[in-house]
């Protein structure tokens, strides 16, 4: 049984008409464009203006932070990916194996016709649940939504070589303004995985899942890797790698504020520090001034003195109970389907719905 899903009609230069299929609700289509074909980008966006004001908001509150989207500029997205091959960085490899054995699971138990994944997509880790979905059902829609058309360009391809049944779009936006757009109709398996809720503090945690939870139609589904809350020794050295890759990570996003902000960071004279905060429940990322500098901005026609000793809150990783995250997604309008574990209960996939 295949879902009515929208036509649009798209007018090339050449005043050619052609048909293309979208997965975008009908109030939104006329608001999104294909170029290249396959990848759609809302019209009139302008995802990268710098967004120089709120890392000064940021960067002049106590503690000093920055937020996490600004580690992923090129070197930082591979520094990245050089972490989850790390012995020490257990969530990728955990999580892909809760996939790789429960992924049949996962799809009969979630009927849908569409995968939108938060984040580029095409990992090993998604690759399960689209063999599953093509297995199980014989089609398959699949829509990450990514800031970055390199990265969803890729994604496309290597979808294209490896599923040519598959039905690729590529969503060029931020993850609020994507998911908000995709046809309400059409049942759908949001997945977001990675742990990548780790990131978000106490006030971006519920304004998300409020804006996923208004987004998502009667049939969707919410697939969410969550790492979970454990002893510290194997915690800690995860986020602080004898290699350091992660310290190269965390200071990286300086390199990346001074290409924006033609700032003066000098990654030579910070020292990266990371610790478990117990009470909190999360891996604290931090640089450390290794001596007094004076960071200016002069494009704002601002400076701080940052101290030595005194700490920039770069990243937070926070880490769950399975049991009490669902009961507080609950709260949110998100119902509990299947909770999925390694057998160590390191990791967690839950399985909601609305
Ligand atoms: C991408 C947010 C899931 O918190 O484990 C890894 C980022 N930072 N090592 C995590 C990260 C340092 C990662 N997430």
């Amino acid at each position: 049984m295949s879902h009515p899903l929208s036509i649009s009609f798209i007018v090339s230069p050449a005043m050619k008409q052609e048909t293309s299929r979208t997965i975008f609700a009908p109030n939104e289509i006329s608001r999104w464009s294909s170029e290249p074909d396959g990848i759609w980008s809302r019209r009139g966006a302008d995802l990268d203006s710098v967004p120089t004001l709120s890392i000064l908001t940021t960067l002049w509150d106590q503690p000093r932070w920055l937020e996490a989207y600004h580690l992923y500029d090129d070197q930082g997205s591979e520094l990245f990916e050089k972490i989850c091959e790390l012995p020490e960085y257990y969530l990728t490899r955990t999580e892909n194996s809760i996939l790789e054995t429960q992924a049949s699971n996962i799809i009969a138990a979630a009927p849908v016709e569409c995968i939108v994944e938060l984040g580029a997509g095409y990992s090993k880790k998604t690759v399960h649940l689209l063999t599953e979905q093509l297995r199980q059902r014989g089609h398959c829609h699949f829509a990450p939504i990514d800031v970055s058309v390199a990265g969803l360009l890729a994604s496309q391809a290597a979808v294209r070589k490896d599923f040519p049944q598959i039905e690729f779009h590529g969503i060029h936006s931020r993850y609020e303004e994507g998911f908000a757009a995709v046809d309400k109709q059409l049942p759908k398996l949001f997945v977001f995985l990675g742990s990548t809720i780790g990131n978000f503090n106490q006030t971006e945690f519920p304004r998300f899942f409020r804006a996923l939870a208004s987004a998502m139609g009667p049939n969707d589904y919410l697939l969410l890797g969550a790492d979970r809350v454990k002893d510290k020794g194997i915690l800690e050295p995860a986020y602080n790698d004898s290699r350091g890759i992660t310290a190269a990570f965390i200071l990286n996003v300086f390199r990346n504020v001074n290409r924006l902000l033609g700032s003066n960071f000098e990654l030579g004279k910070m020292r990266y520090h990371s610790w478990f905060n117990p009470e909190w429940q999360q891996i604290e990322m931090y640089a450390v001034a290794g001596e007094e500098q004076t960071i200016r901005f002069p494009a704002a026609n601002a400076a701080f003195t940052w101290k030595r000793q005194d700490r920039i809150l770069v990243e937070i990783s926070r880490k769950f109970e399975p049991k009490r995250l669902q009961e507080q997604l609950g709260f949110i309008g998100l119902r509990p389907v299947a909770h999925y574990s390694d057998p160590q209960e390191w990791f967690s996939v839950l399985l909601l719905r609305k």
